[in-house]
């Protein structure tokens, strides 16, 4: 058993070359028929080798009629062809498996598809990009709107906090750029891409549902399965993914298994920060989309069993803890938990506590919050990223990014604000010093073409690494200029979101690796490099999260233009035909992207409900004003005003 999965990983590697699908059938195909032809006697070949000569010789007599059909652009069919069905011999495409091409992206939106030498593309659609006029217009009227109430101020800056309304915030398009459009193409745009979402859900579930089914992870190349919790990960993951596609009748069966087959009430070790935002986070949005309390049941369940992380020394919570025996400890190796892990669970444990009633759940991230806030070893805002479970301090200081380790915690200062009904101003200080320290830390520009990106700072020197993972920054950003932060955060987002785009499109096969390094010496001939160890990705959802905001916040159609090239890279570089899609190892190298063999359940969870979102023109679409993303890309519920 063990043995015919590694044969079938062996001959599907190489049928990715060149092909760009993963199928493993060729090969093996080939060397039996060369047996079978072996096994045949003399006469038996001579007589198929005279009949393949003569029907060569028939298609090349009859070929003059048949280009001059074909010539005529007329479409044959059986009754009206003389030689009856013309099935032409070609090769197949090299790699290309995604939805078939539409003709309004050709004749309405012309896309840069180049690769190769990593020369910036897309740089002449920002000039003159009409959105950009308008934030100078909001910039105008911010100050007016400072007269109004709801407004606080931090030093300096003017914040407006009263409700914000989709498409009307600080650097936002106040016109529908639709309405510039021609409306029925663009409808017909808006279906086909969502059509092409479900239609890669439905395959990526295909896998899943054949392979894995109730475990964790794909494995779409040996076509089994991981398991990280042993808890059904991608499955309730996937969840509100399903429902927000429409797709019912793959919910339905996802949902029966909730019912019948998940139970938490196991001896196994989760970590605490995965399982809130993965399966928490999952259980909370579901329940909230569709009403049903089995979802709001299951969240109790695991949000209570969970609790036991946060008895420590310090309150800060341990990263692991065992479901089953409501045991939680620390890695083997560490009394550390990581930064963004005990800063990432409040959204989701502060609306377990609203729904419940039972305020512990609340109280315990609250107790996390509360101490961040007070801790010494920041630098303007920014955190390092290791913090000790016993005495609450941080540690391994003096190393500060937006990257691994960091990030969710500033994406959740902000969010926590907005869930709360921006009330809670310690959280929004939180947040703008942070972003205050970003930009006078580790904001740099890249040469020679000047993409703004944000670098890491390891004890006062600066590194010009940046993780994908930092591509959540651009959607946080515009969301925080929504809800009526200052309109350079809008800019910013903007900008970072072209650098994000094109740690991309400058790949060979248009997918970003996980960390790529930036040049700033002048004479630089290329802004990205990547280093060898970081050429993989892993099915990331960060950037489409970002190009979801900027086009639902900006209105902007270059956005979804982006989001469109980057889903037909997925489809061809990391599609599996047998069912679903697989990270991969090699970014650069479109000819042998070199697969891992895993599907992540955030892409399930987050990439594709994220292209979805992006590709829709309905603003209720989960509506920026009525839900908070948490970091899993779970819609929570902002609370309803109680004044
Ligand atoms: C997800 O689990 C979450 O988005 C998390 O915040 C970061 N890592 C992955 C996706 O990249």
């Amino acid at each position: 058993m063990h043995l015919s999965s590694r044969q079938d990983y062996v001959s599907i590697s190489f049928a990715g070359q060149g092909s760009g699908s993963y199928n493993n059938s060729k090969q093996w195909r080939r060397q039996s028929c060369w047996r079978k032809w072996k096994q045949l006697s003399r006469l038996q070949r001579s007589l198929i080798l005279f009949i393949l000569v003569l029907l060569f010789i028939c298609g090349i007599a009859s070929y003059p009629s048949v280009t001059e059909h074909l010539r005529g652009g007329k479409q044959d069919t059986a009754s009206d062809s003389i030689l009856g069905p013309f099935v032409p011999f070609v090769l197949p495409e090299p790699a290309k498996q995604g939805p078939p091409p539409l003709p309004e992206l050709t004749s309405q939106r012309k896309l840069s598809n180049k690769r190769g030498p990593p020369v910036l593309q897309n740089r002449l659609q920002k000039k003159g990009n009409a959105s950009e006029t308008v934030v100078e217009d909001r910039a105008a009227d911010s100050k007016k709107e400072g007269e109004e109430k709801g407004v606080i101020s931090w030093r300096g800056a003017v914040i407006d906090t009263d409700e914000a309304t989709e498409g009307t915030k600080n650097g936002e398009n106040k016109e529908d750029a639709p309405a510039n459009r021609e409306v029925k193409t663009s409808k017909d745009l808006e279906s086909s891409w969502l059509e092409a979402v479900q239609e890669a859900f439905r395959h990526a579930w295909k896998g899943y549902k054949e392979f894995a089914w109730g475990h964790d992870e794909l494995r779409p190349i040996s076509k089994s399965y991981s398991e990280w919790f042993g808890l059904g990960l991608t499955l309730i993951d996937a969840l509100d993914t399903m429902w927000i596609l429409d797709l019912k009748e793959e919910f339905e069966e996802a949902k029966s298994w909730v019912a019948t087959e998940l139970t938490f009430n196991k001896n196994v070790d989760v970590n605490l920060f995965e399982s809130t935002i993965r399966i928490l986070g999952g259980l909370l949005s579901t329940y909230h989309l569709t009403g049903d309390t089995l979802f709001l049941d299951k969240a109790k369940d695991i949000g209570s069993r969970l609790m036991p992380a946060f008895n420590t020394p310090s309150k800060i919570p341990y990263s692991d803890v065992n479901i089953g025996k409501g045991i939680a400890h620390p890695p083997r190796w560490t009394s550390d938990s990581t930064v963004a892990e005990v800063t990432s669970i409040q959204l989701e444990f502060r609306e377990l506590s609203r729904l419940t009633q039972e305020p512990q759940y609340q109280a315990a991230v609250a107790e996390v919050m509360k101490q961040v806030h007070k801790l010494d070893g920041k630098l303007d805002g920014l955190v390092p990223m290791f913090i000790n479970t016993n005495n609450g301090q941080f540690t391994h200081q003096g190393i500060y990014t937006l990257g691994a380790r960091a990030d969710s915690y500033y994406e959740y200062l902000l969010k926590q604000w907005i869930q709360g009904g921006k009330k809670e101003n310690q959280l929004l200080e939180d947040y703008l010093q942070a972003i205050e320290g970003v930009k006078k830390n580790l904001l740099q520009k890249s040469s020679p073409n000047g993409l703004t990106f944000v670098g890491e700072l390891s004890h006062g020197q600066f590194s010009p690494k940046m993780d994908h993972l930092v591509c959540f920054l651009p959607g946080t950003l515009a969301l925080g200029a929504h809800n009526g932060l200052p309109a350079d955060h809008m800019d910013l987002a903007k900008e970072l979101m072209e650098t994000c785009y094109q740690m991309y499109i400058q790949m060979e096969t248009g997918l970003s690796p996980e960390i790529v390094h930036f040049n700033m010496h002048q004479g630089s001939t290329r802004d990205i490099d990547v280093k060898l160890a970081d050429r993989h990705n892993l099915l990331r959802p960060e950037t489409v999260e970002s190009l979801f905001y900027l086009h639902r916040l900006t209105k902007d159609h270059k956005y979804q233009d982006w989001g469109w090239e980057i889903l037909q890279n997925f489809e061809k570089y990391t599609k599996v035909s047998s069912g679903g899609y697989t990270s991969i190892n090699n970014v650069r190298d479109p000819e042998y992207p070199s697969p891992r063999d895993k599907m992540e359940s955030f892409f399930l969870g987050e990439t594709l409900k994220y292209f979805y979102l992006l590709f829709s023109n309905n603003t209720n679409l989960i509506s920026l004003d009525q839900y908070v993303f948490n970091t899993e890309a779970h819609p929570l519920p902002i609370w309803p005003s109680t004044a």
